[in-house]
Parts: structure tokens; sequence; C-alpha cells
């Protein structure tokens, strides 16, 4: 609002009004989830947390911080996280990233180390769940099995979400992989069905959300990838 200079009498009827006015503005649906894009996008600092998780053979699908996940407090440092260090300079806020064709293209591939296919125990980037609407605020990169089936079996599962439980509002699938989200732990309660690239079958590209719907919205506390 500009400053203004008005005697006290007319600023209060200008209050008066707009807190008449108020209530049909503020009725609109307006999902707070849904952060609009910036307009100093790329210049944000960092907010939020953001948590790389690995979920690779042998390892469990629950969450032990400091040993299969840690947290920092950029984007860039938890991709670095999730890709095993072969992805280092992504931006710093997720929202800026998944703008960028070149992150897209440098996480699916990932899948191709020196020329030959990643095997199922290595580091693959095969999703990344988002806070806000269109990818924003906190985020949790996840590193697990690629999907190399066709989507025939479950990859790699998250049973119990170390971080953003109950907070999710978009996020994105690389790798070919189908992701599910369950509004209980344990791929339990209510879902969304399998979303994604209709065939993985071991290839390379992403399918990305910028909504998980009013129905899920803020409420998955598990996930799957095929
Ligand atoms: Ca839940």
């Amino acid at each position: 609002m500009r400053s203004l200079t008005m005697p006290a009498a007319v600023v209060s009827t200008v209050v008066a009004l707009s807190m008449a006015l108020a209530p049909a503005a503020s009725a609109a649906p307006s999902p707070s989830d849904v952060a609009a894009p910036s307009p100093r996008t790329g210049q944000a600092p960092p907010t939020g947390k953001h948590c790389a998780i690995h979920l690779t053979a042998g390892k469990s699908s629950v969450a032990v911080p400091g040993e299969n996940m840690i947290c920092y407090r950029t984007f860039t440092e938890a991709i670095a996280d999730a890709s095993g260090g072969r992805i280092t300079d992504a931006p710093r806020d997720p929202a800026t990233a998944v703008a960028d064709p070149e992150f897209d293209r440098r996480v699916n591939a990932l899948s191709q180390i020196n020329g030959r296919t990643a095997a199922l125990d290595e580091d693959v980037i095969i999703g990344i769940e988002y806070e806000h609407g269109n990818f924003g605020g906190s985020s949790l990169a996840v590193a697990g099995h690629r999907c190399p089936d066709n989507h025939g079996s479950v990859e790699t599962t998250l049973a119990v979400l170390p971080s953003l439980d109950n907070a999710i509002s978009s996020y994105s699938v690389y790798s070919g992989c189908q992701v599910i989200h369950f509004a209980d732990t344990y791929f339990k309660g209510a879902f969304t069905g399998w979303l994604g690239h209709q065939s993985g079958n071991g290839h390379t590209y992403s399918s990305y959300f910028p909504w998980i719907g009013s129905t899920m919205n803020d409420k998955t506390s598990s996930i799957a990838w095929r």
C-alpha cells in the first residue's frame, strides 16, 4: 500500500470500507498451498528445508535421519546428496530447478552411468516431493531404484514420510517411474492412483504434477514408485 497522508476520519472510512469488502474477497477459493510464481524467480533466498533420502537396495523404506536421510538449507545440497554427488549445481530452490529443462535432462540422465544403465542398487533420483503447489517451499528428493520393467512391479517404497508428512502439494517423478501417494502410512487410506509416464521400461522420462489435487493435498503419509 502507498503511504497516505489524510485526515484520521478519512482513514477510518477507508478502513471501514475495506473491512466491509474483505469477506467477499477472502471467500474465494484460494489454497494457500498454491504459491504464486515469484517475480524474482532465481533471485529469492532459499527457504524451507530440503531433504534427500536414499531408498536403494538393502536400505529401509523408513528414514533413519543421518543414515539414509539428511536435510539441508538449499535444494542444491539436497540434489547433490540424492544424486550421489553427480549433480552439484542445481538451483537453490526447487521451483527454479523444475522450470529448467536442463535440470530435468540431467536428473533423468542419472540412469546412465558412463554409457551403461545404472544397476538397481545405484542411486537414481526417482521423485521429488514439494511442500507447495507449483513445486515450491520445502522439498524431499528421493533416490531409489530406477524403474526398468514397464511399471510391472513396485521398485521403491517410502512407508513413513520422514519430512513433509501431511504437507505435500506437488511432485515430480523421474527415470521412467510412476508414483502413487497414500494418505496413511504403510500404503493405506485414500490414494492418488499410479501416475506418471505411461510406459517406463527403463526409459528416462519424467512427469510433473504441479498440484496433487484438493482430495490429497497436505495428506500424503506414504509413497511408492514402480
Ligand atoms: Ca496423512
